[in-house]
């Protein structure tokens, strides 16, 4: 998604900032509808590209590797009667280690904590027309259901997917979508936006997000491993920011790619050095294009033997403990 030079800053308090929708006067909090809106579904059929359209902005960390979303993020949508925060969630999947229950805990915990509940399929994977299918729709959150991904199957399926899932669950609205074109999102957001509480904003109505600038420069880190590096590699990676000094000239930050295996960290670093290079120069344009300045990333390989399955390792990343660990 296009950035849009002019929309960012970053506040003192480093949660960002829409600068040109400023709180309207005279409106009756009454008038006010606003709560929280869970976007839940299987890995990699588009949740993070649909609040990045919802919201206007790339907040959320998208690339074409499923499991890409690990963690809870907030994107704030506001306007002068409405205020949507949505909440972007991990896929949801089996467990395998104690990451992927961290992962799943944190989709639990926003599907909980909903008003309105926004669940995707993509059209072209049927395993996910099967998940929606079975889907037990929570009777008490007003539920939408987004049939995305809509180029990735013929008009005759798209119409036997809307007909045979508009009837097996207790959806409040079905909309089709091409989140990458932004086809159909503003009228899946007013569909959602219909469906809020009445409630005075959550948040400031000038924010468009909560997490601070480093967790989304970590984020961008993270993305361009999974873009550049192959199998199980990117799902082994995990960024952590030692220094983020936002004073200096340029911003200076220092990060390091964590790895649970030498022959990893090997391949991250590439031959001569030339992938973690590349990896680095990726992610200094992209966190430079987020924060309008120029970036002096320090970026370096590191081991930490199998930090997936170790609660304490997840802690350190910032990773929310899977219920029940120490
Ligand atoms: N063809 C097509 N691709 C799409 C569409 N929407 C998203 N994608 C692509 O699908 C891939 C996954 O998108 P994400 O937004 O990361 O999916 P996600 O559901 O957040 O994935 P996880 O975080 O891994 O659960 C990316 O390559 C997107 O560009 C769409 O409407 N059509
Ligand atoms: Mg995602």
């Amino acid at each position: 998604m296009a950035h849009v030079p002019g929309l960012w800053a970053s506040s003192r308090n480093h949660s960002f900032r829409r600068m040109n929708e400023l709180p309207p006067a005279g409106v009756e909090e009454t008038d006010f509808k606003a709560g929280f809106c869970a976007i839940i579904g299987l890995p990699n059929v588009g949740k993070s590209t649909i609040l990045n359209r919802l919201i206007g902005e790339r907040l959320s960390i998208v690339t074409a590797k499923a499991q890409t979303t690990r963690q809870r993020l907030l994107g704030i949508y506001s306007d002068e009667s409405h205020q949507s925060v949505f909440v972007d969630t991990p896929g949801l999947l089996k467990p395998r280690y104690a990451l992927h229950e961290s992962m799943q805990a944190e989709a639990e915990r926003a599907t909980l904590d909903a008003d309105v509940l926004l669940y995707v399929v993509d059209l072209g994977w049927k395993a996910s027309l099967d998940h929606a299918r079975e889907f037990d729709v929570p009777a008490r959150i007003p539920s939408v259901l987004c049939l995305n991904k809509m180029d990735r199957a013929s008009k005759e399926d798209v119409a036997a997917a809307e007909a045979s899932l508009a009837g097996s669950g207790n959806w409040r609205h079905v909309v089709r979508t091409e989140a990458t074109m932004g086809t159909g999102t503003e009228l899946l957001l007013r569909s959602i936006l219909d469906l809020l509480p009445a409630s005075p904003p959550l948040y400031p109505v000038d924010e468009i997000a909560t997490a601070p600038l480093r967790f989304f420069a970590a984020e961008l880190i993270r993305e361009t491993c999974f873009e550049e590096l192959a199998q199980e590699v990117p799902y082994a990676t995990a960024v952590g920011i030692e220094a983020f000094r936002e004073e200096a000239d340029p911003v200076y930050i220092d990060a390091r790619i964590y790895v649970e295996r030498e022959s990893q960290k090997g391949i991250v670093i590439g031959r001569g050095g030339a992938m973690i290079k590349k990896i680095g120069s990726q992610a200094r344009v992209k966190i430079e294009r987020l924060m309008e300045r120029p970036v002096y990333l320090d970026l370096r390989v590191k081991v930490m033997p199998n930090w997936r399955r170790r609660p304490g390792s997840l802690k350190l990343f910032g990773y929310d403990l899977p219920p029940g660990s120490r």
